[in-house]
């Protein structure tokens, strides 16, 4: 299907194609093995300059648009679901400063993300705050020109390899979500430490880590919006950044569905390509359809919330959960096609499957993004 893309955008998705093909996918199966930071790739986006990609011009990025950072996130994803969230972790943790930091905080931090000297981190998630993002017990008390923070936030994309942090703690307990503020936190200050690297499914080659607060001081410069704005700031992170889930989501699922495509033409039995029986086309036929219409919302919803509209929860949520429930029926019927050969680690199928799980749970369960579409429409009636 033709989608239009601009010059600069084909030319986006041929450099993160080119890197992903030449780049990761020797190296893929290491790093799921392994469950290791893949700091070699992180230094090939930086020289490709797909860093820059996720910030706006005017803070030394090259766009900053949701469509471009979807392009080349599905190409990192269709050859590894893990590796890419180097980048896409470094966004999401990016989007508080973009979306309601101080032009101080844009003009220090945005340019160390873009030229991809440092990573950034999205700190929300604790043991009782998953779902219930309002539920946060990390705390935040202000002393004189500081915010002494304490708490352990868990389950951290990038943790531990960052050195920017967006953490989301309560500056007024009292008021539960809505005494929630937002702080930018670098790697190095005192009692602030990394906790277990944690043991995944999939996506292991990307960084998932406790972060530790312990009387952490932060200076009130460090304060993202106003006292209280953090609920309403991790809100509207995670409605721009749920593309990019749903993104990585359809590039998996291609990446699976063009396996098993090649493998049904080589494979054969009773005389024959497996390809040639029905039963096999139609799984293929589902399975391509199932990622157009998926490829086509998040393109959609991308282009929508870069033409500047307010309010895109709604349409967020639906990319994400369409795409993710996708990404696993997809990458299992790939697995199923390619028969016991995709139950092994030989074939990267397999690896796909494990991938695709994430998508319907993080940056929001698909129970919640339903949750979400639903209240968002019943207020059109
Ligand atoms: N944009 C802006 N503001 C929003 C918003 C949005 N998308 N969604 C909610 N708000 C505001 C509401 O308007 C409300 O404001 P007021 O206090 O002024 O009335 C406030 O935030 C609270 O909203 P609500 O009552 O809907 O909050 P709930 O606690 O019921 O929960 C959900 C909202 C479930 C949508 C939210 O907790 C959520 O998204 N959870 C999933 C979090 C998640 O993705 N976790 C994964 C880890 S992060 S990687």
């Amino acid at each position: 299907m033709d989608y239009f893309l601009t010059e600069e955008q084909l030319e986006i998705k041929e450099i993160a194609r080119k890197v992903a093909e030449e780049k990761i996918k020797p190296v893929r199966a290491k790093y799921d093995e392994e469950n290791s930071f893949p700091w070699e790739i992180v230094e090939v986006f930086k020289q490709t300059d797909l860093f820059a990609v996720l910030v706006p011009e005017e803070y030394d990025g090259i766009s900053g648009s949701v469509m471009d950072i979807a392009i080349i996130t599905e190409e990192l994803s269709r050859v590894c679901g893990g590796i890419g969230l180097s980048l896409g972790g470094s966004g999401l943790g990016m989007y508080p400063i973009l979306i309601a930091g101080s032009e101080e905080q844009k003009q220090k931090y945005l340019p160390q993300i873009a030229n991809g000297d440092r990573l950034a981190a999205f700190a929300l998630t604790e043991a009782n705050a998953g779902s219930d993002a309002g539920g946060v017990e990390t705390t935040a008390v202000k002393d004189g020109d500081n915010y002494i923070l304490n708490g352990t936030k868990q389950w951290i994309t990038n943790g531990g390899e960052a050195e920017i942090y967006t953490v989301f703690a309560l500056t007024d307990k009292s008021k539960g979500a809505r005494g929630a503020s937002c702080f930018i936190v670098e790697k190095g200050t005192e009692g602030f430490t990394f906790g277990k690297k944690e043991d995944k499914l999939g996506i292991r080659g990307s960084a998932t880590r406790e972060l530790v607060f312990d009387n952490v001081v932060v200076p009130k410069e460090n304060l993202i919006g106003r006292e209280g704005n953090g609920f309403m700031i991790a809100m509207k992170t995670l409605d721009k950044s749920r593309p990019m889930v749903a993104a990585q989501a359809v590039g998996i699922a291609q990446g699976a569905y063009e396996e098993a495509a090649r493998y049904s033409k080589e494979r054969t039995q009773f005389n024959k390509p497996i390809s040639s029986f029905q039963g096999v086309q139609f799984m293929l036929a589902d399975m391509a359809t199932q990622i157009e219409a998926a490829r086509a919302l998040v393109y959609a919803t991308a282009r929508m919330i870069d033409s500047g509209v307010k309010r895109y929860a709604k349409e967020s949520a639906m990319c994400k959960v369409f795409a993710s429930d996708v990404a696993m029926k997809v990458t299992t019927d790939a697995v199923q096609i390619l028969g016991g050969y995709g139950y092994m680690k030989e074939y990267p199928v397999e690896k796909m499957m494990r991938d695709a799980k994430i998508t319907q749970i993080y940056e929001g369960t698909n129970q919640i993004q339903r949750s979400v579409i639903a209240s968002n429409l019943l207020k059109e009636f």
